[in-house]
């Protein structure tokens, strides 16, 4: 999964990426082709520490976040513009945005107008290529088919200034405009990167919560210092300014609830693996998600919870006290689901 970090000219992207992964931002500005710097953030699972010793796995692989940091480039933005127009192509094929609104000492800017801005060039970007598609497709003089009143529909709302995310729309209208990445319909999180002394203010952004977004605060500089230290002190300065997880930590779980996500796990000697999911998926596309072969000759999955597994601590066990449940392609996958899928190529 990948998410991008936009926003104002020094809003501190680069510092909440550094922050978040332990990377040192891109120095200068960078030429066309190495625009976007990737970062890897391993996810932290307690679960999936205890299968790795519960099976005595040789292997353990955590889900991994992918955070992209872009170079600046002052000639497309213009001091105060709230996004760089020349980023727009690079973040279509992104899964998550992280809009980021400047809140620390020498750059603090009204937050919701700060998020609103880069939300309006979204929506602006949006609106300009739904009406592109549009015009072409009436040019075409084709029959009036789903794509079209789907565009339709999605230009009356974007001209109000509303993003897509709020838009309800049918199963057949995301399917007919999924190829386009909408950004404004992306899940996205607003960041407030602040001082270390506010980093645990609550907010209550009901401005920002009508528009799908959930904010999502860390003192970026802060943290990004904590870097310098091992894992001992990192902890003891994040408890002295009362800030109770990494940042990193706190914007997995905020993504994962803002883009519908669950984990699942295989396990065994080999490997402890944790796999990352859209709620709601089914055991099939659980095995298509481990690998394409195994879906295609699924036969059965079979399926352990997670608090039933913690509880028995094995194989052995689980099946003795009739918990290891026979499920087929169709099954609902649980948060937390170990599961073992049958298959025959
Ligand atoms: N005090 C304080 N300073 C910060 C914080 N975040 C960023 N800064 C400072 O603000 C300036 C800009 O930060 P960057 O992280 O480079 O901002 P950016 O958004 O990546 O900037 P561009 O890539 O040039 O658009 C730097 O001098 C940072 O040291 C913060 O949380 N607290
Ligand atoms: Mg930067």
């Amino acid at each position: 999964m990948k998410s991008g970090i936009i926003g104002a000219r020094g809003a501190g992207k680069s510092t909440v990426f550094h922050a978040l992964t332990g990377l040192t931002p891109i120095p200068g500005v960078a030429d066309a082709r190495s625009r976007g710097r990737p970062g890897q953030i391993k996810v932290v699972d307690p679960r999936l520490d205890f299968l790795e010793q519960a099976y005595g796995s040789r292997k353990k692989v955590p889900v991994e976040l992918t955070l992209l940091d872009f170079a600046p480039n002052p000639k497309e933005q213009k001091e105060g513009a709230a996004l760089d127009p020349s980023l727009l192509p690079l973040i279509r094929d992104l899964d998550a945005l992280l809009l980021v609104a400047p809140e620390f000492t020498g750059n603090n800017v009204p937050l919701v107008a700060a998020i609103e801005n880069i939300e309006g060039e979204l929506v602006f970007a949006d609106f300009d290529q739904a009406e592109r598609r549009l015009e072409r497709l009436k040019k075409e003089k084709g029959p009036i088919d789903f794509e079209r009143t789907a565009l339709e529909k999605c230009l009356s709302w974007l001209e109000q200034g509303k993003s897509l995310r709020i838009l309800d729309m049918t199963a057949q209208e995301v399917h007919a405009l999924s190829s386009f990445g909408f950004l404004s319909r992306k899940p996205a999180l607003a960041v407030i990167n602040c001082d270390a002394d506010r980093a645990t203010i609550e907010d209550n952004l009901d401005a920002l919560r009508g528009r799908g977004l959930e904010s999502f605060r860390l003192a970026a500089a802060f943290e990004a210092e904590l870097w310098e230290l091992d894992a001992e002190g990192r902890q003891e300065l994040l408890a002295e300014a009362g800030i109770a997880a990494p940042a990193r930590d706190r914007l997995i779980s905020a993504l994962y609830r803002s883009l519908g996500l669950i984990t699942f796990y295989t396990a065994g000697e080999p490997e402890a693996h944790a796999w990352q999911l859209r709620s709601g998926a089914s055991a099939l596309e659980a095995a298509d998600r481990i690998h394409s072969d195994i879906a295609r000759g699924f036969i059965r999955a079979e399926v352990v919870s997670y608090e039933d597994f913690a509880e028995l601590r094995s194989d052995a066990k689980v099946k003795e006290a009739g918990k290891l449940r026979l499920e087929g392609r169709d099954y609902v996958i649980q948060d937390g689901d170990i599961i073992h899928i049958r298959f025959k190529v």
